[in-house]
C-alpha cells in the first residue's frame, strides 16, 4: 500500500504542517508497514514535479492537509491527478472541517476534525479491500451519494499522540526559522470569541467529550528533548490557541521546563491570565515572547461583538507585566 501526504502549503511558511505530523505520527506508532511518502510544497516544489513524483511513485491513497488558503491550488492539484493514477484522494485539515460541503465536492473521501484514528482505519480498510463507508469523522463520496459519518468521541489522552516530524526535511525547516520548531501542548480554547474557529469546532464536537485537552507537561518535555538532541534546536514555540488559561497546568509545566529544558520560547496568551506570579513564572521558565489578543480597541467591541469580555485594566496590566519582567509582546489586532 502506497500512502503519499501532500502539504500544498500555498503561503510557504516555513513551519511543517502538525495534521501531517500527527497522522504520520500515529501510523508509525500503530507500526503499519505501508509505503509513506510526503510531498512538500514549502520549498517551492512546481505542480509538474508533483505529478512527476506521483507517476513514480503510484500512491494507492493520497492525503492532502489544508487550510483555506491552499484550497483553490488543491482543486486545481487534484484535477491533473485524477488523469495520471486512480489514488483515492482525502482532504484533511481545517478547511475540509469548517466547509466540509465544498470539499467533498473534489475528493473521494474528506476528514472532519481531528485525523489520526479515522485515516488510520480508512487505509486499513482500503488495504484489506474492504468497505470504508462508515468511519467516523469521514464523509465519503460515493458517486452522487455523500455518507456523512457522525464524529467519534475526541481522545482525551493527548499523550498518546505523537507529532512525528521526520517524514518532512526537518534540517531546512528548523534552519529557515533560526533553530526554532513549533510544539502543540494541547488541542482546543476554552473561551468562545465568536469570530474564533474554535467556536465552530466546540459545536462540531458537542457531546463527544471534553474539549479542551492538555498534554502532561512530563510528555511535551519529553518531546522537547527528543528535538533537542535530533535536530539542535535552540528555541520552542508553542502554538497552542492559549498556553495560559489553567494556571495549575502552567506552574506545573514552567517549574518541570525551567529545570529540564530552559530553551527560549514563545506562546499566545489571554490578557487576564497575565498575573504577577504567571508572569513570573513564565520568565523563570525562560519565556522571551508573548503573543496576546487585543483585536479591537473598544472594550465595547470586544464585549458586544466579538465575546471577548477583556477590559482596557487588563490589557495594560498584562503588557505592563511583561515589560516587568522582560518578556517581549506582540499583540493581534483586527483591521
Ligand atoms: C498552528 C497553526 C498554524 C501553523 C501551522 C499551520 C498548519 N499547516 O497546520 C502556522 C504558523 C504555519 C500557521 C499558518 C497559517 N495559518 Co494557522 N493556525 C494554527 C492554529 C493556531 C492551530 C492548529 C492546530 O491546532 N494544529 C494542531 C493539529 C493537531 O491540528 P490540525 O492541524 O487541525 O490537524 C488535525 C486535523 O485537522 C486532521 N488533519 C490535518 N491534516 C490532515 C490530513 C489528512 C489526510 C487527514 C485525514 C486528516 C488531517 O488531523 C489532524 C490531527 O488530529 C489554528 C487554529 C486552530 N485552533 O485550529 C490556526 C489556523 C488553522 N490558521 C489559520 C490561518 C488563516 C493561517 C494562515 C493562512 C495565516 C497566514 N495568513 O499566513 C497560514 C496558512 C498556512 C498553511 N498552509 O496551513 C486559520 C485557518 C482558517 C481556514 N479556514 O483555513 C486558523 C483556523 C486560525 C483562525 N483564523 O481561526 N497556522
Ligand atoms: S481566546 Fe483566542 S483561541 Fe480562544 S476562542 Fe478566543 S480567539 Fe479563539
Amino acid at each position: 500500500m502506497n500512502v503519499l501526504l501532500i502539504y500544498p502549503n500555498v503561503t510557504h511558511q516555513e513551519a511543517l504542517s502538525p495534521g501531517i505530523g500527527y497522522i504520520y505520527g500515529w501510523l508509525k506508532k500503530k507500526k503499519r508497514t505501508y509505503n509513506i511518502k510526503l510531498f512538500d510544497f514549502t520549498w517551492g516544489a512546481t505542480v509538474k514535479e508533483c505529478y512527476k513524483y506521483i507517476i513514480s511513485f503510484n500512491p494507492n491513497i493520497i492525503g492532502f492537509s489544508i487550510s483555506t488558503f491552499d484550497f483553490h491550488f488543491t482543486k486545481t492539484l487534484i484535477k491533473g491527478i485524477r488523469k495520471i493514477n486512480n489514488a483515492l484522494i482525502v482532504l484533511g485539515g481545517i478547511h475540509p472541517t469548517v466547509a466540509p460541503e465544498e470539499s467533498i465536492q473534489h475528493a473521494d473521501v474528506i476528514c472532519l476534525g481531528e485525523g489520526e484514528e479515522a485515516f488510520d482505519e480508512l487505509i486499513e480498510k482500503l488495504n484489506s479491500n474492504e468497505n470504508y463507508s462508515n468511519i467516523k469523522n469521514l464523509w465519503v463520496r460515493s458517486g452522487d451519494k455523500i455518507i456523512k459519518n457522525e464524529l467519534r468521541d475526541l481522545n482525551q489522552n493527548l499523550d498518546e499522540y505523537i507529532c512525528e516530524r521526520d517524514i518532512f526535511d526537518v534540517d531546512k525547516y528548523v534552519t529557515g526559522r533560526f533553530s526554532l520548531l513549533d510544539v502543540y501542548a494541547g488541542r482546543g480554547c476554552p473561551y468562545n470569541c465568536t469570530y474564533c474557529v474554535n467556536f465552530y469546532k466546540r459545536n462540531l464536537c458537542k457531546g463527544k467529550g471534553k474539549f479542551v485537552r492538555m498534554r502532561s507537561p512530563e510528555n511535551i518535555i519529553g518531546e522537547i528533548l527528543d528535538l533537542k538532541r535530533k535536530y539542535n534546536i535552540k528555541r520552542v514555540s508553542f502554538q497552542d490557541d492559549t498556553f495560559t488559561f489553567n494556571k495549575n497546568w502552567l506552574l506545573k509545566f514552567c517549574n518541570l521546563y525551567s529545570k529540564e529544558v530552559k530553551l527560549p520560547f514563545v506562546c499566545n496568551a489571554r490578557v487576564e491570565n497575565i498575573t504577577e506570579e504567571v508572569a513570573k513564572a513564565l520568565k523563570d521558565a525562560n519565556c522571551n515572547g508573548l503573543l496576546l489578543g487585543v483585536e479591537s480597541g473598544s472594550e465595547r467591541i470586544r464585549k458586544m461583538i466579538l465575546n471577548k469580555p477583556i477590559t482596557n485594566e487588563q490589557i495594560i496590566s498584562a503588557f505592563q507585566l511583561c515589560k516587568k519582567y522582560g518578556i517581549e509582546t506582540l499583540s493581534f489586532n483586527m483591521v
